[in-house]
Order: C-alpha cells, then structure tokens, then sequence
C-alpha cells in the first residue's frame, strides 16, 4: 500500500558541519520487516511520498537528509536509522549519524560516550564525546577500482577511483577547477556531467551499484587541512559538510595508493570551509573508517500535511 502524508510528524533538525539532517521521531507509520535493511527495502515504492514530503520543499529543501528511527538489529543498538534524501534511500551517511547521535543526546535518549546504531548497510558505532562532537566508526570501506577514466561532455578525459564508504563514490581531481563555494552552481554541473558519463559508460559500485556520489578533491584553504572537496550527492544537491562516507571512502582509496597509514590522521575540509577528521583502523582484511565532527541542533517541530494541500508529498 501506498503511503500519503497525513498524520502529523515529529522532527528535530541539525546540522552537521553545514549539512542538514531531519531525524522522524514519530508520525511515520514502522515499516515492515525482520532488519533495518528490510524496513528500508519495504519502503520503497510504498513510502516514496512520504520521504519526498519530509525532506522536500516546501517543509525542506533538496540537501535536507531524512533519518527514520526503527528498531534496531542488534540488542546493544539504541536504535536502527534508514537515511533517505530527496531522491534515495540511503546506504549510511556519516554527517546524518552524528546528526542523529547529537538528536538522541538532546532527548536524552543517551549521554556521552559509546553508542551503537543499525543501518541497513551494517552496524555503525559512535561516541560521543564530552565536548558534543562525535566520532563515527563507519561500516567497512575499500577502493573498489582505482584509475578508473570517462570522457566527459565539456571535460574530456576523467581519472578517478570507485570506492565505497558506506555509499559509492567517484573520487577525484580536476586540475584548473578552483573549488570555490561561489563556483557551487558550475561545480554541481561538472559532477553531473561525470555522474552522467558514468551511467552511460555503465561505470558502477560493485555488482552493478549506481555511483551516485561524486566527489572532487583540490587543496585545502585553511591550514589544519589536508584536502578540500565538494561531493555531489544522488539527485542534485551538494553536501555542505566534507560528507563522511565520502571521507571514508577517501581514506580507503588513498590508504590502497599507499598514501594514508592506518591510524594516521585525515582532515578533509568541505566546500564551505568546514572540517571532519578521520583516520582508517585495519581489522583483519577490513578497513574501518572512524570519523569526527560536530552538529548543532536548530530546531524540532511537528510537520503538518492538509488533505487540500497539493504539495503535501513535496515539490518534485
Ligand atoms: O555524510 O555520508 C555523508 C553524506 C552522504 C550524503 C550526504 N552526506
């Protein structure tokens, strides 16, 4: 069955290091399924337009992403999370975790220190740390092809790396891009027509996974940074913060060109000048991905949809 807003629905807002996160307290009907990552896939299709109505204007706007408090997997795990923006459902989202470990912290649902979290792509940790910032301990990241080339509309020739932090992402450089936040509209272009070489050279994540990231990288602008990025998200947004499972994936890939040690620090400042740091820890054949960073909370309320209102579900 297909879901219409129409109950009254709780959120609290945040943001994390510039980049939205909306966390559903209440309102939105539990989805069926035995895990997290059942829930998620029972609400595609079924609950497109009430994702759409959360995050999407005229009550959001396309950056916003959505986070779906469920029941979690594991008895140790304060909760299971499905992120979604205003296109996807999502795999993890590294800004949304802290957003929601900060959310949980404000409702006093926990308290400093260490906390578990289901998402449907694994379990996720985080702590959260005296000062209120938060360090993720990501699902498993790796390069998954590294120098991978498209030829690009307007671009010509593009070398980067397919790797995955939680979500798929195409890593890399434009020489001569200048990755300036008054360039935003220009830089949202150029990683759209990659996105789009990508899809047409059938360039995927592995089995067949749509990169629906793209993440460019230059030099930083402030001194405590080791790279600057801008990273597209799926749909048409710009994620505001470094973006923390493009971070992850970032470690993995520079970790598989010998150029990050496990445990060395990575601090990756995002197109709007704000920072995560990171650092990579080896488990067996695994890498883990551990990230910081802050969000602040800026509001809770309650989402109303009247019947009569035709952008209920979102302007799409
Ligand atoms: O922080 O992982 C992230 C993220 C993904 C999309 C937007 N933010």
């Amino acid at each position: 069955m297909r879901l219409e807003p129409r109950e009254p629905i709780e959120v609290i807002d945040s943001h994390t290091e510039g980049e939205p996160t909306r966390v559903v307290l209440g309102g939105w009907p539990v989805p069926a399924g035995a895990s997290v990552l059942a829930r998620r896939e029972a609400m595609r299709g079924a609950h497109e337009a009430l994702r759409r109505a959360v995050v999407l204007e005229p009550r959001g706007h396309d950056a916003v992403v959505g986070a779906l408090l469920v029941p979690p997997d594991r008895a140790e795990a304060v909760s299971g999370v499905v992120f979604f923006n205003d296109v996807a459902w999502l795999g993890m989202c590294g800004h949304g975790t802290i957003g929601v470990v900060r959310t949980l912290a404000h409702l006093g649902r926990i308290g400093p220190g260490p906390v578990e979290l289901d998402t449907p792509v694994g379990p996720v940790g985080a702590i959260l740390h005296d000062d209120g910032a938060v360090t993720i301990r990501n699902v498993p990241a790796w390069l998954e092809r590294g120098d991978v080339s498209v030829e690009v509309d307007g671009l010509g020739t593009v070398t980067g790396d397919v790797a995955w932090g939680g979500n798929w992402f195409f890593l890399t450089e434009l020489p001569g891009v200048p990755l300036d936040f008054a360039d935003r509209a220009e830089l949202l272009r150029l990683t759209t027509a990659i996105r789009t070489a990508l899809r047409r050279d059938g360039v995927t994540g592995r089995d067949g996974a749509e990169i629906d990231h793209v993440e460019l990288f230059g030099p930083p602008t402030r001194p405590d940074a080791d790279a600057r990025n801008f990273v597209l998200c799926p749909g048409a947004a710009y994620d505001r913060s470094p973006c923390g499972t493009g971070t992850s994936a970032k470690m993995a890939a520079l970790h598989a060109h010998g150029r990050l040690a496990i445990g060395a620090e990575w601090r990756q400042e995002s197109i709007i000048g704000s920072r995560f740091t990171g650092w990579l820890e080896r488990h067996g054949e695994e890498f883990i991905p551990h990230v910081r960073g802050t969000a602040f909370i800026t509001g809770r309320g309650t989402l109303l949809f009247d019947p009569a209102d035709p952008f209920r579900s979102g302007i799409a």
